[in-house]
């Protein structure tokens, strides 16, 4: 449940986020502008923001200059909002919807969405390399997004994911999916803002744990959340198999389990949180993970 505070903020955090998102999109000419709406489209409809806030809450914590660090918390997002748009495409997930309203290629065509997202990829490591710090912080930035982003995070995920969909994995083997598909990216944020804040070996050590703790957690609460959804859809009770019998950490352990494990991985990662000033936000933040309906 939220807290009024923490709603509040995060609203805040949202709004200056989905600004700036628009601000740094590239100017296009008239034959070119509709891959840019359809960039548009999707960073625009709707979305946490949780990767640019652990941008910006790492930043601060580790007390950097969170203005500066917008540009790194939009690069980020733009990664997000390319996977999204990729994911939902024929060729993968094949979703017509997302968060509620059409998704990517429905609105603007197969074509136009597989661009959209190349789009958005390349242009993240633009804003990035451009961001107003020194040259050797934005190469820092640039090389963690790469590393996180490509074969050694999110997209060695995907394909280890959906090499499982032929054969049923073992926890281990979803713990290892989780980490690059959905980990790397949340490291990637919580770093960057550390490097946004000049921020020591040690704290940045300290970042790399608790990304590494709350990613495996909003991994897990995302599969509970699958199953609640296609359970609703399909007019099921909680713990029956889901639409899809695709294998997960939830379809293994059981939904009571893993929501204990959600809470356990979100308490160790907020121990984490206890090595760095003005944490507050980011305490409240991880333990409303927890119990997220979205
Ligand atoms: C590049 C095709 C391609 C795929 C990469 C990230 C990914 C793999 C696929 C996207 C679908 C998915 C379920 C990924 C797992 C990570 C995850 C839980 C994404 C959703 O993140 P939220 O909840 O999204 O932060 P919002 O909608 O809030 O922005």
């Amino acid at each position: 449940m939220f807290t009024v505070d923490l709603k509040n903020q995060l609203e805040q955090y949202s709004k200056e986020v989905s600004e700036h998102l628009v601000e740094f999109l590239p100017k296009a000419n008239d034959g070119q502008a509709q891959v840019v709406k359809a960039m548009r489209y999707s960073l625009l409809n709707g979305g946490k923001r949780l990767r640019p806030v652990f941008v910006l809450e790492f930043c601060r914590m580790c007390g950097g200059d969170v203005q500066k660090a917008m540009a790194y918390a939009c690069a980020i997002e733009y990664i997000h909002t390319y996977s999204l748009i990729h994911d939902d495409l024929p060729c993968m997930d094949d979703d017509d919807m997302r968060r509620g309203n059409p998704s990517c290629h429905k609105m603007y065509g197969e074509a136009t969405a597989l661009l959209a997202g190349d789009a958005l990829l390349t242009h993240a490591f633009e804003i990035c390399a451009g961001a107003d710090f020194d040259d050797t912080k934005n190469a820092t930035a640039v090389s963690l997004l790469a590393q996180n982003a490509g074969v050694g995070g999110m997209i060695g995920g995907q394909v280890i994911d959906l090499k499982y969909e032929a054969c049923d994995p073992n926890i281990s083997e979803i713990l290892t999916v989780h980490k690059l598909k959905t980990g790397a990216l949340i490291s990637a944020a919580c770093l960057l803002g550390c490097i946004a804040a000049g921020a020591d070996e040690e704290k940045i050590a300290l970042a790399s744990k608790y990304a590494y703790l709350i990613g495996t957690a909003f991994q897990i609460k995302d599969d509970l959340l699958d199953i609640y959804g296609d359970e609703q859809k399909l007019g099921k009770h909680i713990g029956s198999d889901a639409e899809n019998d695709k294998t997960t950490y939830v379809t293994l352990v059981g939904a009571e389990k893993a929501q204990k494990d959600v809470e356990t991985l979100t308490a160790s990662a907020v121990e984490i949180l206890q090595n760095f000033d003005n944490n507050e936000f980011m305490v409240a933040l991880s333990n409303y993970l927890t119990t997220r309906e979205n």
